[in-house]
């Protein structure tokens, strides 16, 4: 009777267990909350993408998925070029990464750095949005990492202490502040600069006592962080590379979501990369440039170079070019060479 009475129980309760939806299932398993890694915070572009992204996902899932932002690379102590491992490893759960940092890990990476590879916006979109980017997504699926969609950092431009920068001559001997990829080094070996690599973190302190002279970023890092205080009095808009950011999910916990949270998640990581791109490329898209105003209204010296004085740097470079083709794959440069001849024209 006793026996009888415990089955009974049992199958009530297993019947309750089927009763239980699959959703409700996996939700046990949901974690109470996400962190999100990112190089940069709020308000710079790359944070606005992590908030964007993480504010709709909490949205679209009710709260069912929670995620929390961690600026400056904390969970990894600051050291971008280790953050695609962590993601790997699990101690970051979802990333918006720039493909510059995660290059040392997945070596395909380092195309957008290829210098003067992409003349212009419709130039990096005809990778990131075509064939090319989807290969690179599948490279990075194999590498250990789910990419959901793509969202940018953007044109990287030189700035300075020391004088306008016109011509490779006037890079000669200046201390340069680079980012994690060996190629940029070479980049700046090749104009005669001295490049010395350091995370983001470390290079605000030596911008800031002068231990380098000058560094490359978007120009919205440049008003945001109010560069010409530390002394960054010149900008050079040269166009040599531009780093799109990728958004993606630790494997573990991609699988550990329903496939209804795991397609909004996706979606919501498309239309944050879609609006964080028009952020991204505000006031540099529009005729006048304004954000190149608002820097010279600073009392900075900004220098657009003309077609013949780019064209110093590209010669210049191009033995990296070249050298860098084969490292990463000349079969993708070389793709990635065509899409972009193809691109439309605008
Ligand atoms: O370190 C940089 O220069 C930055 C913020 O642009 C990246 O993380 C690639």
């Amino acid at each position: 009777m006793k026996f009888r009475r415990t089955l009974l129980t049992v199958v009530a309760a297993a019947a309750a267990l089927a009763a239980f939806s699959g959703t409700a299932l996996a939700q046990a398993a949901y974690k109470a909350e996400y962190k999100m890694s990112l190089v940069l915070g709020p308000p710079t572009p790359w944070g606005q993408a992590g908030k964007i992204w993480a504010d709709l996902v909490k949205e679209r899932t009710q709260g069912r998925i929670n995620i929390k932002l961690y600026p400056g690379v904390s969970l990894i102590q600051g050291d971008q070029t280790r953050e695609f491992s962590a993601l790997r490893q699990g101690v970051i759960d979802m990333a918006v990464g720039s493909t510059i940092n995660w290059s040392p890990q997945v070596k395909q990476l380092n195309l957008f750095s290829m210098p003067f590879l992409m003349p212009d916006y419709a130039a990096l979109d005809a990778l990131t949005q075509g064939d090319v980017g989807k290969d690179l997504f599948k490279t990075i699926e194999k590498a250990g990492v789910v990419p959901l969609a793509w969202g940018e950092n953007g044109y990287r431009e030189i700035t300075n202490s020391k004088h306008a920068i016109k011509s490779p001559a006037d890079l000669k001997g200046m201390k340069i502040r680079v980012v994690g990829s060996p190629l940029f080094a070479d980049v700046f070996t090749a104009l005669g600069a001295n490049p010395t690599q350091m995370s983001w973190a470390d290079a605000q302190p030596a911008l800031a006592s002068g231990a380098v002279d000058g560094q490359e970023n978007p120009l919205f890092l440049f008003t945001v962080l109010k560069m010409h205080n530390v002394g960054q009095k010149f900008v050079t808009t040269w166009g040599y590379v531009a780093d799109p950011l990728i958004f993606v999910v630790n494997k573990e916990i991609w699988s550990s979501w329903t496939p209804a949270d795991q397609a909004i998640v996706k979606q919501a990581a498309l239309d944050a990369g879609q609006q964080e791109i028009v952020i991204a490329r505000k006031g540099l898209v529009e005729a006048d440039k304004p954000l190149l105003k608002d820097i010279a209204s600073m009392g900075v010296t900004v220098t657009q170079l003309t077609p013949a004085e780019r064209g110093e740097f590209v010669k210049a470079t191009r033995p990296v070019y070249d050298k860098w083709k084969s490292q990463i794959g000349a079969d993708l440069v070389t793709r990635a060479e065509k899409a972009i001849a193809a691109r439309p024209v605008k």
